[in-house]
């Protein structure tokens, strides 16, 4: 099943870049420019919000950079990107730790 990858290149995307890469499956990429691009009705049929990144996955839709490492971890277990039961909790702790904040030093 085809996943297609959209991104702008120095942006959050780049996580998502490294979870694909990471994953070992082929991709296409759609690098889409900042204003007219990310808002135009087609982008918002994937992404209402207009931003990136954002991935499809034949019917699905994914967005949000967190969620989408998730689901890509989740689709390809042979690739081992998700930890065992055991670990689940600190898997989702610090998933949602790093992806959440742009900056979490004091
Ligand atoms: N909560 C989103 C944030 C995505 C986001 O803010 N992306 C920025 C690029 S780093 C964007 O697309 N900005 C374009 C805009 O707001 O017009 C996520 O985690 O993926």
């Amino acid at each position: 099943m085809s996943l297609v990858f959209y991104t702008k290149p120095m942006s959050q995307g780049s996580i998502v870049r490294w979870m694909l890469e990471e994953l070992g499956e082929p991709y296409d990429t759609n690098v889409l420019d900042y204003g007219d691009a990310m808002k135009s009705p087609d982008y918002r049929a994937i992404n209402p919000m207009g931003k990136v990144a954002a991935l499809v996955h034949g019917e699905a839709v994914v967005t949000e950079k967190a969620a989408i490492s998730a689901y890509l971890a989740d689709m390809c277990p042979k690739a081992g990107l998700a930890p065992r039961s055991n670990e689940r909790a600190a898997y989702h702790r610090w998933m949602y730790f790093g992806r959440a904040c742009g900056s979490n030093y004091e």
